[in-house]
């Protein structure tokens, strides 16, 4: 079976020799053959019969913004995803904790704020914090699910680290796949980028002749369909299967009819960016890259242009895996999760990429379909986190969690989307003061129904307000307005507990142990 990958791999093209000898070199190819056959194959008497209890699709997308037809884009087209919404619940109001991978899906995976997992950068694990804490899919698998990942679930460097393990915590899985495909393998010598040689962290993009199924996503989405099909023969035993799409993450590689959907003089470029900067402390506009003075006008909607295409790619790969899902008859007796790891900007307030607090950079998708739950096709409006996945699907599948736990369980408003929960959401994310030193200060943001609330260090280097009543785009800072103050001082004491809530009970972040195992599987 694992020489069916290899070979599709291989038979694809696209697997150089290095990269060849790490995902199958002598004790990995034993190693794998041997975790999928104790994994799907062999029988577990020891666990309790588990037929009834639900499956885990866990799908994520990198980088992934809010533009998506089902979430009332005007351009960008997710059929997909559309159709996902339409069988569960889609939550307007959803946010990751830090805008970066790593930070990120450590805290989402973990189920603790990064005050709590340590985890404030990416290249790090939180068994450098917390070794002894279970993971979400460690407590499935504690529970006798069956784990697996394919790609991007902890952080990996985008799009160095594709075909490796990246900067993965084995204790969460029983099986990994990681396939690389022509984006990261061929095509790299062709991408524009306005740093030349560089992909991940900068913004570079390129319209593939190849088809999905060369690229890393295509690759993904035919590794999902293998092994959902193993699973389906085991009714047995429960799945938990994490699918981590790359794209849209930079660089922004999709085959080329995608990019014509998007005809380039057609893109938004947006408009006023000095007027709106004018009333922004400056750390807001912290996570500017110099490079990006590059960009022009042409350039910027090339730019959207691609990030559209790969959204639009994604989803068609998200769509194949569903469509195994229901082919294989296994739809019935799943839970799905589709989300991504934090937001993105796309030139609003003059700023790219991530690492920022506002509405585009700190809210997610998130789609959660549990069969035979609420109505379907609903929305659910009260601010919620990437924090609550954890809860939520262990409650789900009736899975035992660890205590200390930070976020909610979303089952009431998957029951009935217009419950209401804890009424807010809050994103954190750093500044440096003095990068040489290593000094650095937070921005912490409130999210409630219709409030974004920001303080920088405390409010002594600014704070922000918007009022999404009548501001979704966040362009009028009502913080020094007199009118404001009482609404102020309530938002920022609510802020005050929100981040209180952030960390762990000793009230001191845990360090990362230096004589703890680092991960080094990224540069094999
Ligand atoms: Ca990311
Ligand atoms: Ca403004």
């Amino acid at each position: 079976m694992i020489n069916s990958i290899e070979f599709r791999l291989r038979g694809a093209g696209v697997v150089p020799n290095t990269l060849d000898q790490f995902i199958f070199s002598r004790s990995s190819i034993f190693f794998r053959w041997l975790l999928v056959f104790v994994a799907i194959l062999s029988t577990f008497p020891g666990y309790a019969c588990t037929a009834e209890r639900p499956n885990v699709l866990f799908l994520i997308s990198d980088d992934l913004n809010n533009s998506l037809s089902c979430y009332g884009h005007p351009l960008v087209k997710t059929p997909n995803l559309d159709k996902l919404a339409e069988r569960g619940v889609r939550f307007e109001r959803a946010y990751c904790q830090f805008p970066l991978c790593g930070p990120s899906r450590n805290s989402m995976l973990t189920g603790l704020h990064p005050n709590t997992t340590g985890i404030l950068r990416n290249s790090q694990i939180f068994r450098q914090t917390i070794p002894s804490h279970h993971s979400l899919p460690q407590a499935f698998r504690l529970e006798g699910y069956f784990a697996g990942r394919i790609g991007k679930l902890y952080h990996y460097n985008v799009p160095k680290s594709i075909g490796t393990n990246g900067h993965d915590d084995p204790g969460s899985w029983e099986l990994e796949l990681n396939p690389a495909g022509c984006d990261r393998l061929e095509e790299e010598p062709h991408i524009f980028s306005l740093k030349p040689g560089q992909f991940g962290g900068t913004l570079s993009w390129y319209a593939s002749p190849k088809s999905d199924q060369y690229h890393t996503d295509g690759l993904l989405a035919a590794d999902a369909e293998w092994v959902l099909e193993r699973c389906a023969r085991r009714s047995d035993r429960p799945f938990f299967l994490a699918v981590g799409f790359y794209r849209p993450h930079t660089p922004y590689v999709s085959p080329k009819p995608y990019f014509d959907r998007y005809p380039e003089k057609e893109m938004p470029v947006v408009q006023g960016v000095k007027e709106d900067q004018a009333d922004l402390p400056s750390p807001a506009l912290g996570s500017y890259k110099k490079e990006q003075d590059k960009l022009t006008d042409e350039l910027r909607r090339q730019c959207v242009q691609a990030y559209y295409a790969s959204t639009t790619f994604m989803d068609a790969q998200v769509g194949r895996v569903l469509d195994a899902l229901d082919r294989l008859g296994l739809a019935e007796n799943t839970i799905i999760v589709f989300t991504s790891d934090h937001g993105y900007h796309l030139g609003e307030h003059g700023l790219w990429q991530k690492m920022s607090v506002f509405e585009e950079s700190a809210r997610v998708p998130l789609i959660i379909a549990a069969p035979k739950m609420g109505k379907k096709g609903g929305v659910a409006k009260d601010p919620v986190g990437l924090i609550d996945l954890y809860p939520t699907l262990a409650e789900l599948c009736g899975v035992k969690t660890p205590e200390n736990l930070q976020g909610q369980s979303l089952v009431p408003m998957l029951k009935d989307p217009s419950a209401t929960g804890r009424g807010w959401a809050v994103t954190q994310v750093s500044r440096w003061s003095n990068k040489r030193q290593g000094a650095r200060f937070f921005g912490y943001s409130l999210r409630t129904p219709r409030w974004r609330y920001t303080e920088w260090a405390q409010g002594k280097q600014g704070r922000e307000l918007y009022d999404h009543d009548a501001d979704p785009r966040e362009l009028k800072n009502l913080a020094g307005k007199s009118a404001y103050v009482e609404t102020i001082a309530q938002l920022s004491m609510q802020l005050r507990k929100a981040v209180n809530q952030t960390f762990p009970a000793s009230g001191e972040t845990p360090e990362l142990q230096p004589a703890m195992w680092a991960p080094n599987l990224t540069n094999p």
